[in-house]
């Protein structure tokens, strides 16, 4: 049976095998099989650039260069957590690197792709923070400082903002309906799939279907698309 795959929200760190292991066993008997594989960000808990040559590094990227190397297409959109994965990465790998926003064609079924941080317009703050870290000329610079100097960097800018995340409302951390409606209508499709929110669920509203992937803390989550339609599913993690 013809399938698509995607997942998103992933957090993979080498602090958290259980994940590693369920993504892994995933790669390997499920988007081996599949037509084509999506990830819509947030595949790492943190990606510091393409020269991050750590074992953990180097494993991810090798199940995405077999699948690739099998004929599978894989896909990548950049969530808020690896956008600085580059062209390095795509290469090693033979994954695409997607623009923020993407319409698939889905069996003749038009979806538009993307993480969802940018539906969140009501988080202000972190879109101020987002427009900043997305600068190119912060990137390049941010690229060529040593491995070990962008790590402690991360670290101490992820503590610093943390208090800042926790005094949002939920409510300010979720989409914004109007501009959900406005991406739809502004790329005349009637289906959205993203992740970001750590909400799964499928919303039907009058202007279109969204499906909103889960996160994988606890148990994996795939959003499986074929001729017949699409289901949003869970994977329980090995043991
Ligand atoms: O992913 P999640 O759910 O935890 O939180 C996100 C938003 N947070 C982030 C932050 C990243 O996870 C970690 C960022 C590390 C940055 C390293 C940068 C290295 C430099 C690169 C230069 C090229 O994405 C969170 C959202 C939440 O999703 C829900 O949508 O609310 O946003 C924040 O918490 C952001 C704060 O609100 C922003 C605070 C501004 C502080 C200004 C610091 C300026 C630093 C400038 C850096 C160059
Ligand atoms: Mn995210």
């Amino acid at each position: 049976m013809h399938k698509t795959l995607f997942i998103s929200d992933l957090h993979l760190t080498p602090k958290r095998p259980d994940i590693t292991d369920c993504f892994v066993h995933f790669m390997r008997t499920e988007a081996i099989e599949c037509d084509a594989l999506y990830v819509l960000g947030d595949l790492f808990d943190f990606w510091v650039g393409d020269d991050d040559n750590s074992e953990f590094a180097l494993r991810i990227q090798t199940e995405f260069r077999t699948l690739t190397q099998r004929g599978i297409p894989c896909y990548f959109i950049h969530g808020n957590r690896d956008f600085l994965v580059g062209k390095r990465f795509a290469k090693n790998t033979g994954v695409i690197l997607l623009n923020e926003e993407y319409v698939v064609d889905l069996y003749g079924q038009k979806a538009l792709l993307l993480h969802g941080d940018t539906l969140c317009t009501k988080d202000v703050r972190y879109l101020e923070f987002r427009k900043k870290v997305h600068q190119p000329w912060l990137q390049w610079l941010f690229n060529r400082l040593p491995l070990f100097i962008k790590r402690k960097l991360v670290a101490k800018i992820q503590q610093d903002i943390r208090s800042d995340k926790q005094q949002k409302a939920m409510e300010i951390m979720d989409v914004t309906p109007e501009e959900v409606e406005q991406r739809l209508s502004y790329h005349n499709v009637n289906l959205m799939i993203h992740g970001h929110t750590h909400r799964p669920f499928i919303h039907k509203e009058h202007y279109g279907t969204r499906i909103v992937l889960g996160d994988w803390y606890d148990q994996g989550s795939v959003c499986v698309v074929t001729k017949e339609g699409y289901t949003l599913e869970q994977r329980t993690f090995l043991n």
